[in-house]
């Protein structure tokens, strides 16, 4: 926690005297391919996360997290979903002949990363068009402007 409150503060630091903030910046944002992901999860908010590597080293570091558009318990085969949503991301989890379902939206809301890997989010854009990283991206701010480093309950 001690550690967090620091990089926060030199974060803030950076933003307030428009310093890049220890190499990430608007441009860190990136859109990895989702089979790149090293785990995925639905947070208690409902919405699905996705966790990825970008530094290969084995520990998580980057994030994206969609809006759950439909979940379900299902026992079809997964090769027949893609006819029903597109290019909407699928995830599963395997319960013997059922499996439950959950269809992402296509494109992440947030995009999040955790710069020394210590599990605690550091910086998160929200992405409001859902549009993928184009540069509309908007970094999380608290009242004061500094980055914060958590999602809102909406
Ligand atoms: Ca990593
Ligand atoms: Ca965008």
């Amino acid at each position: 926690m001690k550690h967090h409150n620091v990089l926060s503060l030199i974060l803030a630091v950076c933003f307030f005297f428009n310093f890049p903030a220890i190499g990430f910046s608007d441009n860190f944002l990136v859109q990895p391919a989702l089979d790149t992901q090293i785990s995925w999860d639905v947070k208690p908010n409902g919405l699905l996360c996705v966790s990825y590597d970008l530094n290969h080293n084995g520990k998580a570091d980057y994030f994206t997290v969609h809006f759950v558009v439909k979940s379900y318990l299902a026992d079809e085969l997964l090769v027949n979903l893609p006819q029903y949503y597109g290019s909407n991301p699928i995830f599963y989890v395997d319960y013997g002949s059922a499996r439950y379902i959950y269809v992402a939206s296509e494109m992440p809301l947030y995009y999040a990363a955790d710069i020394n890997e210590d599990g605690l989010w550091d910086l998160i854009y929200v992405d409001t068009m859902e549009d993928g990283v184009n540069g509309n991206e908007k970094l999380q701010r608290g009242s004061t402007g500094e980055p914060v480093a958590a999602i809102p309950n909406s």
